[in-house]
């Protein structure tokens, strides 16, 4: 018993003792850089003047606090999500602008102040305001533990990160308004110039032999996916976006943005070859291929500097059964499959055109359309008026949850690109998850059917961000205990920028009893500065009711008209289709079949566009502008 007490007291004393407070003073600038050997410069984002951004690597319990200071000189906000951690009781420090904080304006400070109690592994850090992290503001963050199943010493000798990104030659600030453009009818996302592996195109891994490697693949990108393997080496995955799992060997992953994978690495005891780390971009995400682009990026496992180079490493196939499916991974917890779900939020996942022209994403009917004022903010301010969806507006695609629901989302896609989806302040289960049915079944979209699926695992496996397949559908299951608004999106930024996302309130009573939830006096200060209520609803009205004012999305296409229909027309009536065509999404990559290529999107025969003279009449009925559309969601190829 004594034993037994003073045994208690010192694991008590020790973590007291153990837990940190990690400080961070970073303020945010530009510079230009050439990351990829091309010899021109782009200008990426600093961390106080330096690239790339710090990694962030903490202990389990620790603190971390973050004053982060926008210097940007041209007027843009900017704020910071730490990808994957719950935020357990700290709604506000999650990140996301206009979802659980006012941006950080011009000038700002806002104070990033959290604990982290109960998470381990690998997660990342980027900016949560427009597209404005594939510019660069992005680092890993690590958090260790000396309970962490796999341990050093006994499962391996050394630990490293391997980070993954594709790369333009433009900014994301030059690329948005391109891409959400009329002149980008069909929502085909800029073709990036290069695929990096920690910021370079040439990585050398230098290892020792007969070493094993603790070794995070994290995909800190905004847009492709990628199939990870290493030349004639299998590895041991053991954690997926921080959930430790049981050990599954595999030689090949795919990894999606926004994922992590923590694989164990064994290193041969010969050291007389060098051998490939290959990151082959997921083509089929791209919706033209140019062919100067090299989609198989080749790095190096090095034994030996002085061994011959590497050339690049192939795979027989890159289909499904060719690489690890973490829908079978098991999660080392063991948690049961939750139970029958108290809510279902079902959403369809659709890509379509509205009135300007412009191609969005929608779940059901809506396109997420940020509010006036910060989600979490009027959940603070609401009073007894919080529990009611209503009040959070007709276009922020809310949803409130009670404490302690199981909710069940069903994510039925039919568009014909993957998304991967991500869900703020939970890991999810992923309880069912349809495989691609084969491209003769493309075309048609399959959406979850509750009395014929798949039996649900038993210890479903649990994570952050998963990948819906095109024209497939998935259901994911989490269980409502962590009071705080969180946003649920594709990870995919240019997808998120066109509005594919949604926004869970969970227990916003609960939230408004926390006297930790309320809002700091640096997060005050930035909502002042922007001249932010903190006492009005997403309308910014006092009567959280009233939502007069409130943003809401763009006016569907005119009736008569089917959406590309309407957007060849209004090409039509502007100028000469293919003088426009030059200057859409298209015009920023050096490709020969640009024409082709977007009449091919459209659907629409160009040449009898470009001859018919009465072009520019004004009323004419889609038919005749040569529209084939069939109202098709989907937005390639
Ligand atoms: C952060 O750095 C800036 C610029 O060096 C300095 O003015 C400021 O006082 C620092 N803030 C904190 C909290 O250390
Ligand atoms: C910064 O945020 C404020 C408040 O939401 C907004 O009015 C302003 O347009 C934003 N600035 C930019 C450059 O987007
Ligand atoms: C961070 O938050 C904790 C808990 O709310 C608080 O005690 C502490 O004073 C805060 N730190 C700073 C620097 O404001
Ligand atoms: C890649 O970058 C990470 C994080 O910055 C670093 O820890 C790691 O050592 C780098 N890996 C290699 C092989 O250089
Ligand atoms: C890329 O890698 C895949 C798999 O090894 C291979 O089938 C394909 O031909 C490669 N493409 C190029 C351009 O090397
Ligand atoms: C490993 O993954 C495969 C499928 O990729 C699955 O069949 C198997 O059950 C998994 N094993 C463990 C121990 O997770
Ligand atoms: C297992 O880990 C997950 C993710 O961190 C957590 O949500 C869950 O509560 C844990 N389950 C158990 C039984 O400890
Ligand atoms: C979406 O559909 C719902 C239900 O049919 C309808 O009430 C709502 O007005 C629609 N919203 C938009 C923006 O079309
Ligand atoms: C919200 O309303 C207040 C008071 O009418 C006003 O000062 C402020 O500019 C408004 N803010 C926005 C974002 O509309
Ligand atoms: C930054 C850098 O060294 N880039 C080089 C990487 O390798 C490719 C192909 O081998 C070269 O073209 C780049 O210049
Ligand atoms: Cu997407």
């Amino acid at each position: 018993m004594v034993k037994f007490t003073a045994l208690l007291t010192s694991l008590v004393l020790s973590s007291v003792v153990s837990a940190a407070t990690h400080t961070y003073n970073w303020t945010t600038g530009y510079d230009d850089r050439d990351l990829d050997g091309s010899g021109e410069k782009t200008r990426i984002i600093t961390c106080n003047g330096e690239f790339p951004w710090p990694n962030i690597e903490i202990n389990k319990g620790d603190t971390v606090n973050i004053y982060l200071t926008n210097g940007f000189d041209d007027n843009k906000n900017t704020s910071m999500h730490f990808h994957g951690l719950f935020q357990h009781g700290s709604s506000q420090m999650d990140g996301p602008e206009m979802v659980t904080q006012c941006p950080i304006g011009p000038g700002q400070t806002f104070l990033y102040n959290f604990t982290v109690p109960d998470q381990v592994g690998s997660y990342w850090y980027h900016s949560h305001t427009g597209g404005q992290y594939m510019d660069g503001m992005r680092g890993l963050f690590i958090i260790h533990d000396e309970d962490y199943p796999y341990k050093q010493g006994e499962d391996y000798d050394e630990e490293l990160s391997l980070s993954f990104t594709e790369y333009y030659h433009s900014t994301t600030y030059e690329l948005m308004p391109k891409f959400l453009s009329l002149y980008n009818p069909t929502g085909a996302e800029p073709i990036p110039q290069n695929f990096l592996m920690n910021n370079t195109r040439n990585l050398t891994w230098e290892v020792q032999p007969d070493t094993t490697y603790l070794l995070r693949l994290i995909n800190i990108g905004g847009f492709t996916s990628y199939w990870f393997f290493i030349e004639d080496h299998e590895f041991d995955v053991i954690e997926v976006d921080g959930i430790p799992v049981e050990r599954n060997t595999t030689d090949m992953l795919y990894i999606t943005v926004a994922q992590r994978y923590t694989v164990l690495l064994k290193t041969k005891k010969d050291t007389s070859k060098n051998f490939a780390i290959m990151q082959l971009v997921d083509t089929g995400m791209l919706d033209i291929q140019p062919d100067d682009l090299i989609v198989n990026a080749t790095h190096t496992l090095s034994y030996n500097k002085d061994n011959e180079e590497v050339d690049e490493a192939f795979v027989d196939s890159l289909e499904d059964d060719a690489f690890l499916d973490d829908f079978y991974l098991t999660p080392i917890n063991k948690t049961e499959l939750y139970g029958e779900p108290d809510i279902e939020i079902s959403v369809d996942v659709v890509m379509d055109n509205l009135k300007n022209g412009i191609n969005y994403a929608f779940f059901n009917n809506l396109t997420y359309t940020a509010p006036k004022v910060p989600i979490l903010v009027s959940v603070l301010g609401a009073g007894d008026d919080a529990t009611n969806a209503a009040i959070y507006g007709s276009n922020t695609h809310s949803f409130v949850l009670d404490k302690d629901d199981i909710v069940q989302i069903v994510v039925n896609n039919q568009d014909t690109g993957k998304h991967p989806f991500h869900l703020h302040g939970h890991a999810f289960q992923v309880v069912d998850r349809d495989h691609y049915s084969g491209p003769e079944d493309s075309d048609e979209p399959k959406a979850y059917d509750e009395d014929d699926h798949a039996e649900f695992p038993q210890y479903p496996m649990m994570r952050d961000t998963v990948y819906v397949r095109e024209n497939s559908n998935m259901v994911l299951r989490f269980k409502a205990d962590n009071p705080g608004v969180w946003f649920f999106h594709c990870h995919i930024e240019w997808h998120l920028e066109q509005g594919l996302a949604l926004v869970l309130i969970e227990d916003p009573k609960g939230i408004q009893e926390d006297p930790n939830q309320q809002l700091t006096e640096s997060h005050k200060a930035v909502c002042a500065d922007l001249n932010i209520a903190t006492n009005a609803n997403v309308a910014n009205n006092t009567v959280f009711t009233d939502l007069s004012g409130e943003n809401v999305q763009q006016p569907p296409v005119p009736s008569g008209f089917t959406a590309k229909g309407y957007v060849a027309f209004v090409f039509s009536c502007v100028a000469g289709v293919l003088g426009l065509i030059t200057i859409s999404i298209y015009g920023l990559i050096d490709i020969s079949n640009v024409e082709e290529k977007v009449a091919r999107d459209l659907d629409i025969d160009v040449h009898k566009l470009a001859e018919d003279e009465s072009l520019s009449n004004e009323k004419r009925p889609s038919s005749e502008v040569g529209v084939v559309d069939d109202n098709s969601s989907s937005s390639r190829k």
